[in-house]
């Protein structure tokens, strides 16, 4: 059973096409873990569906334009004015969808640490800053993400951006290194909140995942140094 079974493995192996370049990658905590904040059917379709339309635009533009080909999501963010408006949009959605996933995660994280006394100097207190990014994320005109991004100096923002734009992506204004993002988009939120966007950033503050956004500040500091 053992032998047939690996025969089948190995046939699968052979017969399986060729690895797409970017792929949707696996959520570090089951799709019911932000509940209640976040529920399991919105993390589904968010994860499941729409990012994977994203990737699946993105491996499609990849297959027509020989640029992008060995490109990381990175690079292709970075100079996003060379390229056609999909890559624009999916190659956004797929970086922004694929940092969203790790900043939030199960209720408990607590932050602590340079990137809280970073914070409290910039904004005046952790609070401080919780009202303006949510107020940043509030007044983004229809669909977008807000961000807290370190900038070229060095200094903590508060950023937001239409549809699948990003703060490291040359055609933006405010640009930066992202720590911390927010998808305000209605799939986001549309199922549990309905048009009550502003209950689903009070909400989203329980399951940040502030270990995440410390490593991301500290790499980010790092690369400025
Ligand atoms: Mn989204």
């Amino acid at each position: 059973m053992k032998k047939i079974l690996l025969s089948i493995g190995i046939a699968a192996l052979l017969a399986s096409p060729i690895q797409a370049q970017f792929t949707v990658p696996a959520l570090s905590y089951p799709l019911d873990a932000l509940e209640p904040h976040i529920d399991k059917q919105t993390m589904e379709i968010h994860h499941d569906k729409h990012h994977a339309a994203y990737v699946e635009k993105l491996n499609k533009e990849v297959t027509a334009n020989a640029l992008l080909k060995d490109k990381s999501i990175e690079e292709i963010v970075t100079h996003v004015s060379k390229y056609n408006k999909a890559v624009r949009d999916n190659a956004g959605g797929h970086y922004n969808h694929s940092l969203f996933w790790t900043v939030m995660g199960p209720e408990g994280h607590t932050l602590g640490g340079p990137l809280l006394e970073d914070i409290n100097a910039t904004f005046g207190s952790f609070d401080k800053f919780k009202t303006a990014f949510a107020d940043s994320a509030k007044t983004r005109f229809g669909s977008g993400w807000a961000w807290l991004i370190v900038d070229a100096t060095g200094k903590l923002k508060i950023t937001t951006t239409p549809n699948q734009d990003n703060p490291l992506m040359d055609v933006v204004k405010v640009k930066g290194t992202p720590v911390l993002a927010l998808d305000v988009w209605e799939h986001a939120y549309y199922l549990k909140y309905q048009n009550k966007r502003p209950d689903y950033i009070t909400a989203f503050w329980n399951v940040v995942n502030w270990d995440e956004v410390n490593k991301r500040y500290n790499e980010a500091k790092k690369k400025k140094k």
